[in-house]
């Protein structure tokens, strides 16, 4: 080992310990009740947690909204049969997430997207109620489906978090709606927005990794694949190209460079042997539920926090934080997406991050 990686292991090694030292993550996060202080007071709630980049528990905070009286699988069944919904369909329930695909004997992981079906609400709920092998469907678009696809249903809920709106002083970006099978699982992955979670009906189970653990994160870089044609009987695995490498054949390139830096240093670039004709996409390689240790030794490390959120409740959960989803069957969440503040936490992280890629 050179000077400047044993110089690069050090300072990791004491980022860890300091954060291990000072840094106090609750797991599960910490529990406000609804009447408690983070109502009536944002500056605790704003000093203890959002300051910090600390997730909170806030039990009750919808349960008294209309959505939360009101909403379930039969009562949307009864009140919007013929509505069409966009809904995302995986064979697997891994919508943006790590799958393998094998091809002419020859295995190869992917990051996959979902295929996105309309459908009336009647045939979405019919499929959740009477699941079928290879088809899993979730709505759950990120794009603030329910501000654009859900007029309807926007009687029965703010368009905003009053309370949200002063802690980050902004409006949200974007209102997500959230409803699906229990088989459908977000993949580990991080945003840059504060996220106010709210769980309408049924629960959801979050694994949550501070993003000071980045260094025991691992990262691959994926070929971007998108489910094709998803039907119980089938589905097609099809690999998005890079317009330009759309003819190419993975063999024929190969320009394999290691770039090293100047100097009496060992620290490389990874090794590129060949060159994806297909678009990529770096992700998350871990699964939290069923860890690689041996390709990943390094993810034992990270510390790991979980959270249920259930009917009426809501998790702050800070940006950059990893997390990964688990719901109950047609479970219904309703989150608020407020842009970060690239601030010096961000700045941070950004650092963190080149020094995780040397
Ligand atoms: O509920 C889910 O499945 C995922 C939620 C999520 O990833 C998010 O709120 O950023």
């Amino acid at each position: 080992m050179c000077y400047y990686e044993k110089k690069l292991n050090t300072a990791l090694q004491n980022f860890k310990e300091t954060t291990d030292d000072f840094i106090f993550y609750e797991d599960p996060p910490s529990v406000f009740s609804l009447n408690s202080v983070f109502c009536e007071n944002t500056l605790e709630f704003y000093r203890d947690y959002v300051a910090k980049g600390i997730p909170l528990l806030l039990k009750g905070a919808c349960q008294n909204w209309n959505s939360t009286l009101k909403w379930s699988m039969d009562y949307f069944m009864k009140a919007l049969p013929e509505k069409i919904v966009r809904v995302d369909v995986t064979p697997n329930g891994l919508a943006d997430g790590i799958a393998t695909r094998n091809k002419d004997g020859k295995e190869e992981d992917f990051f996959m997207l979902p295929e996105e079906q309309k459908m009336t609400m009647k045939e979405f709920i019919e499929n959740l109620q009477n699941p079928k092998d290879n088809y899993v469907c979730y709505i759950q678009s990120q794009n603030s489906n329910f501000y654009t696809d859900y007029d309807e249903l926007h009687t029965d809920i703010d368009l905003t978090v009053d309370w949200a709106d002063r802690l980050f002083d902004k409006v949200p970006d974007a209102i997500n709606f959230w409803m699906g099978d229990s088989r459908a699982v977000t993949s580990m992955h991080k945003d840059p927005y504060e996220n106010v979670y709210f769980v309408i009906d049924g629960y959801k189970d979050f694994i949550l990794i501070p993003p000071t653990e980045l260094p025991f994160v691992p990262y691959e870089q994926y070929p971007i694949g998108q489910y094709k044609n998803v039907t119980p009987a089938g589905y097609e695995m099809e690999p998005q190209y890079e317009d330009s490498k759309k003819n190419m054949i993975n063999s024929e390139i190969d320009n394999s460079q290691e770039s090293k830096c100047k100097g009496d240093c060992h620290i490389t670039k990874p090794k590129r042997s060949k060159v994806s004709p297909y678009k990529t996409q770096p992700w998350v390689a871990i699964d939290p539920l069923n860890p690689d240790l041996k390709k990943y030794p390094e993810f034992a490390r990270a510390k790991v926090l979980h959270a249920r959120v259930s009917k009426g409740d809501c998790l702050y959960l800070p940006p950059l934080w990893f997390h990964h989803v688990r719901q109950s069957h047609g479970c219904i969440a309703i989150n608020y997406w407020y842009d970060m503040d690239y601030d010096i936490k961000y700045c941070c992280y950004e650092l963190l991050k080149d020094l995780c890629t040397i």
